[in-house]
C-alpha cells in the first residue's frame, strides 16, 4: 500500500519557521503553479510570444499551454489523478517542461530524477516517493526498467520521445485531447514536488516544495536579483531535474512571460554557441563551466556574447580569480549565489554592481540569514559558524523526521550545514561544509581554502582537501592535485606546492600529504564529492591498520 502524503510529510512542529515579509509571496489559499507560470501568459495576444527554444525548435506560450492540457488530459484518462506521485526522467527537453505543468495543473506530485543516475538509485527513489507512474525518455529507459523489480508501486511507464511497439507512448497520450483544461483547485499549500539531494553526504533525501513555494523563489530571488523582463532569454546547462535547473529554466522564465533555452549536454563551445545563437540574456551555470568557458581560445572574438545581461553561477563556490577573469573577458557579471534543493533555490546571492569577488554575497530580499554557534546564539562579524536561514521557502523531509530535525534546528532555522563568516558590511563569504573542517592537531583546518591556495599555482588544474587519519595527529591534511596538461608529478613539485600553501596561510594548514590524480570525482551536478576522497582515506588508513 502507498503511504500518503500526509504520513510522509514530516511534523508540523519540525516544519521551518515562514517568513513573509515581501508582499508578493503572500499568496492566496488556492494557488496552482501551473495557472500561475503558464495559463496567465498563454491567453490572448500573449499566446504568441516565445516560451521554449529548443534545438530548431520554438515554442509560443499558446502552443505549450495546448500541448499542457494536452497531456493533462491523457494523464488522467490514464488514471493518473492529484495526489499521484509521478517520476519524471528525461534530459533537458520540451517533453519535461510539458510534463511538468500537465502534474501541476493536475495536482499530481512531480518527482524528477537526474539522467544519470541508475537502476538501484532509481529504484530508492522511486520506493521512497511511492511513485506510481514514470514518464521517461526512450534513451534513458534500460536503468528505469531494471529499476521496476524493486518499485512495486511503479505500474506505468510512458515513453517520450523514441517509444517501441506496445509502449505507453507518451506523444500518443496527447492524440485527440481537448486543449483546454482548467487547473486543478490545489491549495497554496499543497505538495507540488519532492526534489531528491544529489546525495553528496550521503543517501538521496527528498525535499518537499509545495505549489506556493516554488513561486516564492521566483517572486524573491529571481525577481530581485535577476530583475527579469518578458524580453529575457534564460540558459544554461543545469538539468531540469535539479532544483537549481528547475528554477533557472523552467520557474523563473515562465514567471516573468519569458523564454527558456534548452540545449543538450554542457561543452563549453556548445554553451558559448547557444549562448550566441539564441540570444541568451541570463545564463545558469556551475563554476565549473565558466572555468572551461574560459579556455576556449578567443572565446570572446569568436561568440557573440552581447545578449547576455547576467551570469548566474551556483553549487559550489565562484572563487574570485574565476568572477573577475569572465567580467574582464565578457564584460558580464557573474553572480555567485548559495541555494539547496531543501531550501528549492538561491537564497543568499552577490547583486549586480555591488559584487564582492570571493563572496556569496547578500540575503537575498525575503530571507533572513545568520552565522550562528553550535548553541544557535548570532556570532558578531568576522566570525565563523553554521549558517541559519529563514524565508518563504524551506526543508521539510520527505519521510526522514529525524533528519529534519537536524537541518531546522534553533526555533525554526534551516541549518544547511555550510560553515560561513558575515563581515562587518553584511555580506556572507563561504567557507566549508561542517564537514569538510579538518581538525589536525587540534587545529581546524576549512579544506577548500587550502584548495583555493592550491588552485592559484600555476602547476595546478584542481585540486581537493579532505582529512587523512593520522596516529599522531588524529587527522591530517591531504590533498589531491590535477595537474594542469603538460605538466609532470613529481616530488619535487609536491614539496614546492606544500611551501606555495605555508607562504600564502598559516603553515600549520599546509598538505601533509600530496596525491596526484587524473581528476577528481564530481556528482552529475558538478560538486566535488570530497565524501569519496574521505573514504579512500577511511579505508586505506583501515587497511594500513590491519
Ligand atoms: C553548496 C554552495 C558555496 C552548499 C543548488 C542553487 O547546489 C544546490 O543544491 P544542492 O542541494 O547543494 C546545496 C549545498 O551546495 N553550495 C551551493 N551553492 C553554493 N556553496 N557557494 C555556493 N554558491 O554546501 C549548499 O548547502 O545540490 C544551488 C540553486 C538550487 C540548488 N539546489
Amino acid at each position: 500500500m502507498t503511504a500518503t502524503i500526509a504520513e510522509c510529510l514530516p511534523p508540523r512542529a519540525l516544519w521551518p519557521e515562514r517568513v513573509y515579509t515581501l508582499p508578493e509571496v503572500r499568496y492566496p489559499a488556492r494557488l496552482n503553479v501551473a495557472r500561475e507560470l503558464l495559463d496567465r501568459h498563454a491567453e490572448g495576444d500573449r499566446g504568441g510570444r516565445p516560451a521554449i527554444f529548443s534545438q530548431d525548435q520554438v515554442l509560443t506560450y499558446g502552443e505549450l499551454a495546448r500541448r499542457v492540457n494536452r497531456l493533462a488530459h491523457g494523464l488522467r484518462a490514464a488514471g493518473i489523478t492529484r495526489g499521484d506521485r509521478l517520476l519524471l526522467r528525461t534530459p533537458n527537453c520540451p517533453e519535461f517542461i510539458i510534463t511538468w505543468l500537465a502534474c501541476q495543473k493536475l495536482g499530481v506530485v512531480t518527482v524528477a530524477t537526474m539522467p544519470m543516475l541508475r537502476a538501484r538509485e532509481l529504484a530508492y527513489i522511486a520506493a521512497d516517493a511511492g511513485a506510481t507512474a514514470a514518464v521517461v525518455w526512450g534513451g534513458l529507459r534500460e536503468e528505469l526498467e531494471k529499476a521496476r523489480a524493486q518499485a512495486p508501486d511503479l505500474k506505468q511507464l510512458i515513453v517520450a520521445g523514441e517509444a517501441r511497439a506496445g509502449d505507453l507512448a507518451w506523444a500518443g497520450l496527447l492524440e485527440g485531447q481537448p486543449e483546454r483544461l482548467e487547473a486543478e483547485e490545489t491549495g497554496a499549500d499543497e505538495v507540488a514536488m519532492v526534489a531528491y539531494t544529489s546525495g553528496s553526504t550521503g543517501v538521496p533525501k527528498g525535499c518537499v516544495h509545495l505549489h506556493r513555494d516554488i513561486l516564492a523563489s521566483a517572486d524573491s530571488y529571481a525577481r530581485y536579483v535577476l530583475t527579469p523582463s518578458e524580453e529575457d532569454r534564460f540558459g544554461g546547462h543545469p538539468t531540469l531535474a535539479f532544483t537549481f535547473g528547475t528554477g533557472g529554466l523552467l520557474v523563473f522564465p515562465f514567471r516573468f512571460g519569458a523564454a527558456t533555452v534548452l540545449m543538450g549536454p554542457f561543452e563549453p563551445e556548445r554553451m558559448l554557441e547557444t549562448i550566441a545563437r539564441h540570444r541568451i540574456s541570463v545564463v545558469f551555470c556551475a563554476p565549473t563551466s565558466y572555468r572551461l568557458m574560459l579556455r576556449v581560445p578567443e572565446l570572446e572574438r569568436r561568440y557573440d556574447l552581447g545578449s547576455l545581461r547576467l551570469a548566474v553561477s551556483a553549487a559550489e563556490p565562484l572563487p574570485a580569480a574565476t568572477y573577475t577573469e569572465w567580467a574582464e573577458r565578457t564584460g558580464v557579471e557573474c553572480l555567485d549565489g548559495i541555494g539547496s534543493t531543501e531550501m528549492f533555490h538561491i537564497f543568499i546571492s552577490s547583486v549586480k554592481g555591488r559584487v564582492r569577488p570571493g563572496a556569496t554575497g547578500v540575503p537575498v530580499t525575503g530571507y533572513d540569514c545568520r552565522v550562528v554557534d553550535e548553541a544557535g546564539n548570532e556570532l558578531p562579524a568576522g566570525q565563523a559558524g553554521l549558517l541559519a536561514i529563514k524565508g518563504p521557502t524551506g526543508c521539510k523531509y520527505w519521510r526522514k523526521p529525524d533528519r529534519q530535525a537536524e537541518y531546522v534546528r534553533f526555533g525554526g532555522w534551516n541549518v544547511t550545514g555550510d560553515v560561513y563568516v558575515r563581515d562587518a558590511d553584511g555580506y556572507f563569504w563561504y567557507q566549508c561544509r561542517s564537514d569538510d573542517m579538518i581538525v589536525s592537531g587540534g587545529y581546524k583546518i576549512p579544506g577548500p581554502e587550502v584548495e583555493h591556495v592550491l588552485d592559484e599555482h600555476e602547476a595546478v588544474a584542481e585540486s581537493a582537501v579532505v582529512a587523512a587519519p593520522d596516529e599522531t595527529r588524529g587527522y591530517v591534511v591531504k590533498a589531491y592535485v590535477v595537474l594542469k596538461p603538460g605538466v609532470a608529478p613529481s616530488e619535487e613539485l609536491a614539496a614546492e606546492l606544500q611551501e606555495h600553501v605555508k607562504r600564502e596561510l598559516a603553515p600549520y594548514k599546509y598538505p601533509r600529504r600530496i596525491e596526484f590524480v587524473e581528476r577528481l570525482p564530481r556528482t552529475e551536478t558538478g560538486k566535488l564529492r570530497r565524501v569519496e576522497l574521505r573514504q579512500r582515506e577511511q579505508e586505506a588508513a583501515r587497511k594500513a591498520g590491519a
